[in-house]
C-alpha cells in the first residue's frame, strides 16, 4: 500500500452522524482510509484528547464585495479566507453581487478576479440577483447554474437591491427549472422606509435605533410571503440569518405544512441583542440586519438549532472598520443609522461560538455541530460530499480541536483585517488548534503557515435539497 501523505493519529471523529476512535489516512489531498492503528505517515499529526472534525463550510459571508460610492469592505479573500481557516472553517461561500443594470456574468468574472491568487482555502460563490433582466433571466442565469453557481441570494429590502414579489416569482421559477437554491434575506423594506423616517423626523437617529426600525414584524410578514411564494411556485428556498421568534414560527407553519423550507441563523442571534446598538455610536459596530434581538429570541434560535428547524449556521461575516471613513463611520462621521454599513464580522468566531456555547453548555450535541457548520451547507449548496465530511474520498478538509482550550476572545487575536469584535472579552471553551485544507496544515498552534492563492474555486452541483415536492408541468 502506498505510504499515507498524512496521519492524524489516536483523535475521537465526529461527523454529522457517527462519533469514532480512529486515525485518518490522507493521499493526494483526501481521506484515503480510517482505521487504528494505520501504517505510518510521511507527517503524522497525534489528535490524543483532540476531536478530529470536518472543517467548516461558511455558507454565507461577504468578502471584498463591491460596495456602494464611498465604502469598502475590510476583508479580501487573503485576509477573510485566513481568518476562517484559523477558526476552522475550510470552505467559504461568499457572493458576486450584481449591481442594478450590470450583467451578471460580468459580476461573477469580477469576484473571481478577486478572488484569484489571494483565497486561502477552498471557495464557491453564490451569485446576488438584483435586476432579473430578461438577458439575466434567459440566458445569463440559466447558463451560470450549467456552469456550477448552482445558488443565489434574492433581496427582500436595501433599495439597491430590493426585487418585488413578481420578480421574485419569476426566479422562484427559474430555479425551479434549472434546479438551483434561492436564498431569500426576508425584510419588507416598505415597513423598514416608513418607520426609519418616523424615527428621522423625531430625531432617533443614533445606532440604537436601526433595531427599533427593523422590528420582529418586519422579518416575519417578509418570511411569511417568501414562504407563500415558493408555496406558489412550488419551489425549496432557505431563509438566510434569521432572527428570532416570529420568523421561527412562519417556517415552522411551513415544515407542519410539508413545505421545503430552509432556514438559516447566525452567532449573532445567539449571543448579541439590541442592547449592544444601545451603546452610543459604539452600537454602529453590531448594526447588522435583521438586528439582533433579545434573550428570549436567542432562547427561540438555540431551540430552533437543536430541534432541527434550522439547516444551516453561517456567519453572514460583513466587515466594516469602526474607525474608518469607509466603513462604520462613513466620510469619518457619526451618521444617523440608515447609513451605517450593515453587517458584524464573524468568521474564525463562528465555529468556536457555536462549540462553546452549544456544544459545551448542553444545548446541541457534537454531530448536529457538524451538521451546522459543515455537512449540512455542504449539502445545500451542491458541495457534499466532497466537502463537509470525513469520509473516504472526500477532500481532507479537517480542523482538530482542543475541547477543552479556553480562549478569551479579543480582537488582536483574530485574524480579519476588522478593528473590532463583537465578542471582544467573551469566555469560550473549545477552539481549534490545527486546520487542515485538501490535506495541507494551514493552522497548527497560533500560526497560519500556507501560500497566499492556494485556494481552489469550486463549482458545485445541483443541490438535491432544491428538489421541488412534485413535478409539475413547466
Ligand atoms: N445583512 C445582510 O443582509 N448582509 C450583510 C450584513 C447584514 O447585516
Ligand atoms: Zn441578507
Ligand atoms: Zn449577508
Amino acid at each position: 500500500m502506498e505510504q499515507f501523505d498524512v496521519v492524524i493519529r489516536n483523535g475521537t471523529v465526529a461527523t454529522a452522524s457517527d462519533i469514532m476512535q480512529c486515525d485518518v489516512g490522507i493521499r493526494d489531498g483526501k481521506v484515503a482510509m480510517l482505521g487504528r492503528g494505520l501504517p505510518a505517515g510521511k507527517e503524522e499529526i497525534d489528535a490524543a484528547g483532540k476531536l478530529v472534525l470536518p472543517g467548516g463550510v461558511d455558507a454565507h459571508c461577504h468578502l471584498d464585495q463591491p460596495m456602494e460610492e464611498g465604502l469598502k469592505m475590510a476583508d479580501d479573500f487573503r485576509s477573510g479566507t485566513i481568518s476562517a481557516a484559523c477558526g476552522g472553517t475550510t470552505t467559504v461561500i461568499p457572493f458576486a453581487a450584481q449591481a442594478k443594470g450590470q450583467s451578471l456574468r460580468a459580476a461573477v468574472e469580477d469576484y473571481h478576479r478577486r478572488a484569484e491568487g489571494k483565497a486561502v482555502i477552498d471557495y464557491a460563490f453564490h451569485m446576488i440577483v438584483s435586476d432579473p433582466s430578461e438577458k439575466v433571466l434567459k440566458e445569463e442565469l440559466p447558463q451560470l447554474v450549467r456552469e456550477g453557481y448552482t445558488s443565489f441570494k434574492i433581496y427582500m429590502t436595501y433599495d439597491d437591491l430590493k426585487l418585488n414579489d413578481r420578480q421574485i416569482l419569476d426566479l422562484l421559477a427559474l430555479a425551479r427549472r434549472e434546479g438551483a437554491m434561492v436564498m431569500v434575506h426576508a425584510e419588507n423594506a416598505d415597513c423598514i422606509g416608513w418607520l426609519t423616517e418616523q424615527l428621522e423626523e423625531a430625531g432617533l437617529t443614533a445606532p440604537k435605533y436601526h433595531a427599533t426600525s427593523r422590528p420582529m414584524l418586519v422579518e416575519r410578514e417578509a418570511t411569511h410571503r417568501a414562504i407563500a411564494l415558493s408555496e406558489l411556485v412550488d419551489v425549496p428556498i432557505l431563509i438566510v440569518h434569521v432572527s428570532g421568534k416570529e420568523a421561527i414560527e412562519q417556517i415552522r407553519w411551513a415544515h407542519g405544512h410539508g413545505l421545503r423550507i430552509y432556514a438559516e441563523t447566525c452567532p449573532q442571534y445567539l449571543v448579541l441583542s439590541e442592547d449592544n446598538l444601545d451603546d452610543g455610536y459604539h452600537g454602529a459596530k453590531c448594526v447588522c440586519s435583521p438586528p439582533p434581538r433579545d434573550r428570549a429570541n436567542q432562547q427561540y434560535v438555540w431551540d430552533g438549532l437543536a430541534s432541527g428547524l434550522f439547516t444551516v449556521f453561517s456567519s453572514d461575516h460583513a466587515p466594516f472598520r469602526y474607525e474608518d471613513p469607509q466603513g462604520k463611520k462613513p466620510g469619518g462621521k457619526e451618521v444617523p443609522f440608515r447609513y451605517i454599513p450593515n453587517g458584524t464580522p464573524g468568521l474564525e468566531t463562528r465555529m468556536p461560538i457555536l462549540f462553546s456555547e452549544g456544544v459545551g453548555k448542553g444545548r446541541i450535541d457534537l454531530n448536529r455541530f457538524v451538521a451546522l457548520t459543515a455537512t449540512d451547507p455542504a449539502k445545500m449548496y451542491g458541495l457534499y460530499p466532497r466537502k463537509g465530511t470525513i469520509a473516504i474520498g472526500s477532500d481532507a478538509d479537517i480542523a482538530i480541536w482542543d475541547p477543552h482550550k479556553e480562549v478569551v476572545v479579543r480582537n488582536e487575536m483574530l485574524h480579519h483585517d476588522v478593528d473590532y469584535t463583537p465578542y471582544e472579552g467573551m469566555h469560550l471553551t473549545g477552539w481549534p488548534v490545527t486546520t487542515l485544507s485538501r490535506g495541507e496544515v494551514v493552522w497548527r498552534d497560533g500560526n497560519f503557515d500556507a501560500a497566499i492563492g492556494r485556494g481552489q474555486f469550486l463549482p458545485c452541483g445541483l443541490p438535491d435539497p432544491a428538489r421541488p415536492r412534485k413535478v409539475i408541468p413547466a
